[in-house]
């Protein structure tokens, strides 16, 4: 497996669907790498401690983290798996963040704001080029402001994780600003 193979499929077990390789994640999302790599292994994909490191290590996102001990690994973000309830820390955001989504979603985010979907937050970026790239994963990218501190204001509950993404629960259309 390539390091990208290795990162997508950390993601899909880490944060998606931890019980397809015979896991259970804890509340904050963390499982043993002897585990993970056990579970891999009888799914055919042959993973080592090392191999492991280096993609948490090289990941452009910093998607994954190891603890301090060394013995369990955790994506910091992005989980959709009701086991995981990580708790992040509460920030106030700076006034504007930005949503990256795809102009066919724009109907739909007008009706009825940001959604979370199958993940437990939406994800908003402090910078305009990586919520742009965030949309373009689903076609034409168009960048959405959203008043952030205005929002916090009124009671909206904002986190920051380790890895720099934004997150709230949804965002009600009179926050957002598309044109
Ligand atoms: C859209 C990647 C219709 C939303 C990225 C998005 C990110 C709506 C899609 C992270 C909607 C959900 C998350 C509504 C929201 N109607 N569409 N009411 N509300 N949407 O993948 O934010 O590489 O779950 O705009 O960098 O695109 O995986 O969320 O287009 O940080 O580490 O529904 O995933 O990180 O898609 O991406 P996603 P996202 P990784």
């Amino acid at each position: 497996m390539t390091y990208t193979e290795i990162s997508k499929f950390l993601s899909f077990v880490l944060r998606h669907q931890p019980e397809a390789i015979g896991l259970t994640l804890d509340r904050e999302g963390w499982v043993s790498i002897d585990d993970l790599i056990a579970g891999a292994s009888k799914d055919g994909k042959e993973l080592s401690y090392e191999l492991i490191e280096a993609v948490v290590d090289g990941s452009d996102k910093k998607r994954f983290a190891i603890s301090e001990d060394g013995a369990l690994i955790r994506a910091v973000q992005g989980h959709s798996t009701e086991t995981v309830q990580r708790s992040f820390p509460e920030q106030i955001p700076p006034e504007t963040l930005y949503h990256g989504t795809a102009t066919r979603f724009l109907e739909s985010i007008r009706e009825q704001g940001l959604l979370a979907g199958s993940r437990h937050y939406v994800h908003l970026s402090h910078n305009q080029d990586t919520a742009i790239a965030v949309g373009r994963r689903y076609g034409k990218p168009v960048l959405l402001e959203i008043d952030a501190l205005e929002m916090q204001q009124q009671g909206f509950k904002f986190f920051l994780s380790e890895n720099g993404v934004w997150l709230t629960q949804s965002v009600p259309r009179e926050f957002i600003r598309d044109e």
